[in-house]
Formats: C-alpha cells, sequence, structure tokens
C-alpha cells in the first residue's frame, strides 16, 4: 500500500489477541514511519498510545472520542465511525479529526454492519459537515469510488477492492488516488 502512495493506513485486526495485535502494530509503525507514511490503530487506544501510532480509529462503541483525545495528546489522528446523519452530527461535536460514514454500499467485511447509507447521506454529510474531512467507507471499489468523491467524501477507505487480488495491491492503491486527483480536479473545476 505504502508503494502504492498511501499516505495514511489504518490498522485493523479483529482477531488476535492484543499483545499479538500490539506486536504487529510495533512493527507496521516502525515500517511506515520509516517512509512518511502515518498508522491508526483500529479501535484499541491503549494499542495506539503503547505502539506510538499516529491515532486511533474509533467505533460507536469503542472508548470516547474525548477520552481517547486525553489519552493521546493533541496532535493525536482521531477518527469516529458513524452510521447515520445523527451520529455524524453528534460526532461533530467531538475532538476528532475525522468523521467516517458508512457502509456507504453494501460489504461482506463487517458482517454486523448497520444499515447501508448511500451516497445520500455522504452528501448530506457534506453539507453539515464544513471544514470537517470526511471518510467514505464500506462497500467502496475502483468502480464507484469516482461517485462517491464527487459526493464530496475527502477520502475512501477500502478494505476488499485492495485486497482482492494480492499482487495488485500497489497497482490498485495507485487506481484510487488516481481517481481522487481526477474527481478533486474536476469538483474543483466545476
Ligand atoms: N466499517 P470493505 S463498513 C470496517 O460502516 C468497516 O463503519 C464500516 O470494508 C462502517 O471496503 C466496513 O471491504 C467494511 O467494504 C469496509
Amino acid at each position: 500500500m505504502i508503494a502504492g502512495g498511501a499516505s495514511l493506513i489504518q490498522l485493523r485486526d479483529k482477531l488476535s489477541p492484543a499483545r499479538d495485535f500490539y506486536d504487529s502494530a510495533v512493527e507496521v509503525v516502525a515500517f511506515a514511519r520509516r517512509r512518511d507514511v502515518k498508522v491508526i490503530i483500529n479501535d484499541r487506544v491503549d494499542i495506539a498510545l503503547a505502539s506510538k501510532a499516529d491515532g486511533v480509529h474509533l467505533g460507536q462503541d469503542d472508548l470516547g472520542a474525548s477520552e481517547a483525545r486525553k489519552i493521546l495528546g493533541p496532535d493525536a489522528i482521531i477518527g469516529v465511525s458513524t452510521h447515520s446523519i445523527d451520529q455524524f452530527r453528534r460526532a461533530l461535536e467531538l475532538p476528532v479529526s475525522y468523521v467516517a460514514i458508512g457502509p456507504v454500499f453494501a460489504t461482506s467485511t463487517k458482517h454486523d454492519h448497520d444499515p447501508v447509507v448511500g451516497l445520500e447521506m455522504v452528501r448530506q454529510a457534506r453539507d453539515v459537515a464544513g471544514s470537517m474531512p470526511i471518510v467514505a467507507i464500506g462497500g467502496i471499489d475502483l468502480q464507484n469510488a469516482a461517485s462517491v468523491l464527487s459526493a464530496c467524501a475527502d477520502s475512501v477507505a477500502v478494505i476488499s477492492d485492495i485486497l482482492s487480488a494480492p499482487d495488485e495491491i500497489e497497482h490498485r492503491v495507485r487506481k484510487f488516488l488516481l481517481l481522487k486527483r481526477d474527481t478533486t480536479n474536476n469538483v474543483g473545476n466545476s
């Protein structure tokens, strides 16, 4: 992913025991930092702190963003997942660096996911977000990413499309970034 140009990577591991997740985090953070790439840890503020990651991504049932901010400090990247416009609005009041919204499309990566929110909610979120960066997540692939970025998400978070062909990860990340560049130019020109 780094070779393809990713600049912010989330380390996500729902299965491993904490100590194994921590060991992975230390390795990933060291590798990424040498290449000037930021790493955030999914769910676990303790592992983010201990591994000196750049930040944490919090779900609705994880430790709150205010508590995470107290623990990780003012410079940490703290993001939160939201699944409705009400949750999104509430998240805007929190000390977060970005707000994620999803699932935008159906996904098989997350089995217990909330109902699909669709592109319309990305547009609604943009209307109320001000300068808060919006990350769209859930079922995003190379075919539909342009529609998500045109709905004015700042970023897309992608798992299965990038992992669908292990030999093509670098190539696919590069294609997503080209889509982002092209869509941003078009939005900027219109
Ligand atoms: N969170 P894929 S959807 C991890 O809606 C995750 O908050 C979601 O994986 C949310 O790119 C999702 O394979 C799965 O669909 C994203």
